[in-house]
């Protein structure tokens, strides 16, 4: 399915969402279908369709997203409690949009699944 255009959308603003973070590199907003009191998508500004594509080039953008993911963890006031970031790829992963993001969720327990 050809779906990586509404990141791309909300990263240029023609979707209206909550961005709770933006720079050169990331854009980070709120999930349409929260999982967790706190659930925020991370996405490179460029276009990267899963983790499958992180290479030598670019991987330095895949840093700069866990970076920002834990600066909002703390702003958000989850990191004491705990988190999960997750990175999904392709179908047995569970990636239902193909623009690489990560999920940040916090804010309750969560299970884990190992
Ligand atoms: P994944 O299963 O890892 O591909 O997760 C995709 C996530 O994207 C899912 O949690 C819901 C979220 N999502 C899908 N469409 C939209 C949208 O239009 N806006 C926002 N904010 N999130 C979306």
């Amino acid at each position: 399915m050809n779906n990586e255009s509404i990141f791309q959308d909300i990263i240029n603003k023609k979707i209206q969402t909550n961005i709770v973070y933006q720079d050169t590199i990331i854009t980070a907003f709120e999930d349409i279908n929260p999982k967790a009191p706190v659930h925020i998508l991370i996405v490179p500004n460029i276009f990267i369709k899963s983790s499958n594509e992180i290479n030598k080039k670019n991987k330095y953008i895949l840093a700069h997203m866990f970076y920002i993911a834990v600066k909002i963890a703390k702003k958000q006031k989850i990191s004491r409690e705990g988190y999960k970031i997750i990175i999904n790829c392709n179908k047995n992963g569970g990636q239902e949009i193909n623009y690489l993001h990560m999920h940040l969720l916090g804010g309750k327990e969560l299970r884990s699944l190992y």
